[in-house]
């Protein structure tokens, strides 16, 4: 199983060929191939290639939209099977994407795993302001603040909502964690939230941990 060819999977995403993507990923899954494995090795490094090709003026932004709309395709028939619950009741998460962004893939599987992981995930899209964050907070009563930044320049965003809920004397309740493609560890710090997570596996073990932190 572990000699699976990934390679025409990772192909069709950077040709943005949903149609194809669709069903290949259905063969994988059917040679009985996890969806986190189709994700990390398939989906994902496809749209690492794709990225390089922009960085390198190869791809322009209509490429870019392609892909992710291939990689939509596959990933509705990949986010049933993520969020099929374990039973257990880990735990309250509100998730977004920032205010001015509406990259959403990423943040999108993360949400998925986290439900599967047994978090109950509120997920507010895109584009999300600090207030929308924060009063979603505070109707849900959650315990984790999930937010997702794949663009540099709204970095802000994310500490500005931190800043909010700090004023709102919910810090203590509520741990903030981040990610996204413009995010790694010192990002963490530099926003004043409690954790990074690299992917949506990490995120599960990242929350887990939050979540103790929590009940101590
Ligand atoms: C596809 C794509 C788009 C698509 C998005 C479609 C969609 N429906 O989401 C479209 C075409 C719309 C787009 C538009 C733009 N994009 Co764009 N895009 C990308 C690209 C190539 C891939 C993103 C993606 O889906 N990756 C696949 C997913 C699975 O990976 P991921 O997002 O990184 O998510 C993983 C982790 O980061 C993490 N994660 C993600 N969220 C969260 C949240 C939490 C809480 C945690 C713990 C973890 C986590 O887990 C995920 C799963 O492993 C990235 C390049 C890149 N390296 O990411 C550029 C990129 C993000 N885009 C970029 C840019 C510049 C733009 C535009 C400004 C381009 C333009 N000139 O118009 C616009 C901005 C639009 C806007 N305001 O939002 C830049 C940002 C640069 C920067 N440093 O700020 C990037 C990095 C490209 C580059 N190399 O320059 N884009």
């Amino acid at each position: 199983m572990c000699d699976f060819d990934f390679q025409p999977i990772i192909d069709v995403i950077v040709d943005g060929e949903g149609d194809d993507a669709a069903e290949l990923v259905q063969e994988a899954l059917d040679a009985g191939i996890p969806a986190a494995d189709i994700i990390d090795k398939a989906l994902v490094v496809g749209m690492q290639m794709v990225s390089d090709k922009y960085d390198q003026k190869e791809y322009f932004v209509p490429d870019l939209a392609a892909s992710a709309d291939a990689m939509t395709e596959a990933l509705d028939i990949l986010k049933p099977l993520l969020e099929q619950k374990d039973g257990e009741d880990k735990g309250t998460v509100v998730i977004g994407v920032v205010k001015e962004c509406s990259q959403e893939i990423g943040k999108n599987i993360v949400a998925a795993m986290l439900s599967g992981a047994g978090y109950k995930v509120y997920d507010l899209g895109t584009n999300v302001a600090p207030d929308t964050f924060i009063s979603k907070v505070k109707e849900v009563n959650a315990d984790i603040l999930a937010m997702s930044n794949p663009m540099l320049q709204t970095t802000k965003y994310m500490k500005e909502t931190a800043e909010k809920l700090e004023a709102e004397g919910l810090r203590g309740k509520v741990k903030i964690t981040i990610g996204g493609a413009s995010t790694n560890p010192e990002t963490a710090a530099q926003v004043l939230a409690d954790a990074w997570s690299k992917n949506g596996n990490e995120c599960i073990r990242v929350c887990n941990r939050l979540m103790d932190d929590l009940q101590a």
